[in-house]
């Protein structure tokens, strides 16, 4: 048996990389009996056929799952946005940090196309998140400016660049490898979005050792199923503080002596997470009445 990593899943063939070797791959008949699904980042195991062919018999335990992108034992998520067309979504990124969060993933936050700013100082918003701990770069594939710090980052690990559709992620891989020609498209003048270019998951071998996952665009996240209490965790900023709250119970967002917002009211919290903490916290109880 042969030990590889899928890199790409494409009409029910299997891409594994072994050693220098790109295997393809069907999947052995008991997979699609037991439903068991075969992600980008697995593991596998494979019979060797004729010609670089192969069939997976077994996928190894996963160390991690990220649910969108869907991609498996990644050590490190990078999340894209533009700091214009489009216009950075901070919704959208507190629902990605969750989602990494919640697979055990360090996100580091990655803001392209600052060639488009007069002046990145003048992102506020971005400080918010240096604020929270999280790593944050700021990039331009027409400048070079942040290049050196991606690929330090992405150098000798398993990666995958997550984000809107438009953002840049694939411009980014092309800029650090000219030689991946990736496509690309430009964003939409009517509507200032992305057009869907990038349609598969695909991992990709980084100069220098390490792979990172281009992935498709997306426009929505769902907030994966979490206990209304124990939203807090998956907010690091806040969660420095709910220990110190007057009530176990608490959900930091009517209780009295509640530590969290005392942080709040000192400024140690920036008020605009606390807004997303507020408003996730309202759509995780919709969720349990509906269900
Ligand atoms: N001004 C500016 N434009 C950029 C920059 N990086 C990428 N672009 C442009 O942004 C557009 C979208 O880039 P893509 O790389 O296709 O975006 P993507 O995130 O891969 O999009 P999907 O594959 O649809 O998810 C292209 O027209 C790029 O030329 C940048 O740093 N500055
Ligand atoms: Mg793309
Ligand atoms: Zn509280």
């Amino acid at each position: 048996m042969i030990e590889g990593v899928v890199t790409k899943a494409y009409s029910g063939y299997y891409y594994v990389q072994s050693g220098e070797i790109i295997w393809t791959c069907r999947l052995r008949g008991k997979f699609r009996l037991s439903k068991q699904t075969v992600l980008v980042g697995d593991r596998v195991r494979l019979k060797a056929a004729e010609k670089n062919t192969g069939i997976i018999y077994e996928v190894l335990k996963r160390r991690n799952q990220l649910a969108r992108p869907l991609v498996a034992n990644i050590d490190q998520a990078v999340v894209v946005f533009a700091a214009s067309r489009p216009d950075p979504n901070l919704d959208l990124l507190d629902r990605f940090l969750i989602l990494a969060e919640q697979a055990t993933l360090k996100p580091v936050i990655c803001l392209n196309k600052v060639d488009l700013l007069k002046d990145v100082q003048e992102l506020s918003w971005l400080a918010g998140y240096r604020q929270a701990g999280y790593p944050v770069l700021t990039v331009s594939t027409k400048t070079g400016r942040g290049l050196e710090d991606l690929r330090k980052i992405l150098s000798g690990k398993i990666s995958v660049l997550a984000g809107p559709s438009g953002v840049g992620k694939s411009s980014l891989l092309n800029a650090l490898q000219p030689e991946l020609q990736l496509k690309t498209k430009t964003v939409s003048t009517k509507t200032g979005r992305g057009k869907h270019t990038t349609r598969h998951v695909e991992l990709i071998p980084v100069a220098g050792g390490g792979l990172v996952a281009d992935t498709p665009g997306f426009s929505n996240l769902h907030l994966p199923v979490i206990e209304v209490r124990e939203l807090v965790y998956y907010f690091p900023d806040l969660a420095k503080y709910y220990g110190s709250c007057r009530f176990n119970s608490c959900t930091h967002h009517q209780e009295p002596q509640c530590a969290v917002k005392k942080a709040l009211a000192q400024g140690e919290i920036n008020p605009r997470r606390y807004q997303s903490y507020l408003r996730f916290l309202n759509e995780l109880m919709e969720q349990k009445r509906r269900y």
